[in-house]
């Protein structure tokens, strides 16, 4: 795997993280956001509580497969990123096979978050729908010590476990904090880049769509566990799902 191939801008090939203001106009996210309203009050959207000791995974999420069935809308946002993304690439990412993880709705209602973790794939967008308190993407971009050979194993583990420590954040890290901005899209390489959500402060759901791309190749051991975990299965989780392959 070689990021240095992904250079659709300088700003990411340098830093594995990338922000554009506008990508999408106003109009069009409060389209999107009565969508979502509408989605809510005809259907029920899971809610994911999974305790952690720093920050937990406190959210719903509209999945994939929803996504697929109730939004095609987003198709065309999946499109003008995956454009943007493979304008200059000389490896093509794709979006990722399971549909279910290739696209998300994230809600955050108040006094939610989301865990600090690393994502399964080599590249993430996240556009943000609406303003709230709070609610920032907090970021160490290029931040894993990250073994691909060894991505499943207990050593992996261990890094990252070590990697995550509030105090080792602070000595060794660079913190970006991306705050929610309507159109406000962020491209991240969320397989190297450390990330969470800061609780929700104000008395609104925080909402941003999530674009999941990755090489056409890629292969996901871990996805059954990952997807039950992230999506509210009835799996009970003793040990980390990110390294338990199937
Ligand atoms: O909502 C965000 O800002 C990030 C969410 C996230 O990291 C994820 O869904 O993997
Ligand atoms: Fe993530």
């Amino acid at each position: 795997m070689n990021f240095d191939n992904l250079i659709f801008t300088h700003q990411f090939s340098d830093h594995g993280l990338y922000i554009q203001d506008d990508f999408l106009d106003l109009e069009k996210c409060e389209y999107i956001l009565k969508l979502i309203e509408n989605y809510r009050n005809a259907h029920q959207v899971p809610s994911v509580y999974r305790k952690k000791m720093e920050r937990s995974l406190n959210y719903r999420v509209i999945d994939g497969e929803a996504i697929a069935q109730h939004f095609p809308e987003i198709e065309q946002i999946y499109q003008k990123i995956d454009r943007l993304i493979n304008k200059e690439n000389s490896q093509e990412l794709v979006r990722l096979e399971n549909i279910r993880a290739a696209c998300n709705i994230n809600i955050t209602q108040p006094g939610g978050e989301y865990c600090w973790h690393y994502d399964r794939n080599l590249l993430t967008g996240i556009l943000y729908l609406n303003d709230v308190d709070g609610g920032e993407t907090e970021c160490y971009p290029d931040y894993r010590l990250y073994i691909p050979k060894f991505r499943y194993s207990y050593l992996q583990r261990s890094l990252d476990s070590l990697f995550k420590l509030k105090i080792i954040r602070l000595l060794f890290g660079k913190k970006v904090s991306i705050k929610p901005k309507p159109g406000r899209l962020a491209l991240m390489y969320g397989i190297k880049c450390l990330h969470s959500v800061h609780s929700v402060l104000s008395d609104n759901d925080r909402i941003v769509l999530i674009f999941s791309f990755d090489l056409a190749t890629a292969q996901f051991s871990n996805e059954q566990h990952l997807d039950a975990y992230i999506y509210g299965g009835q799996e009970e989780f003793k040990s980390d799902p990110n390294y338990l392959k199937s």
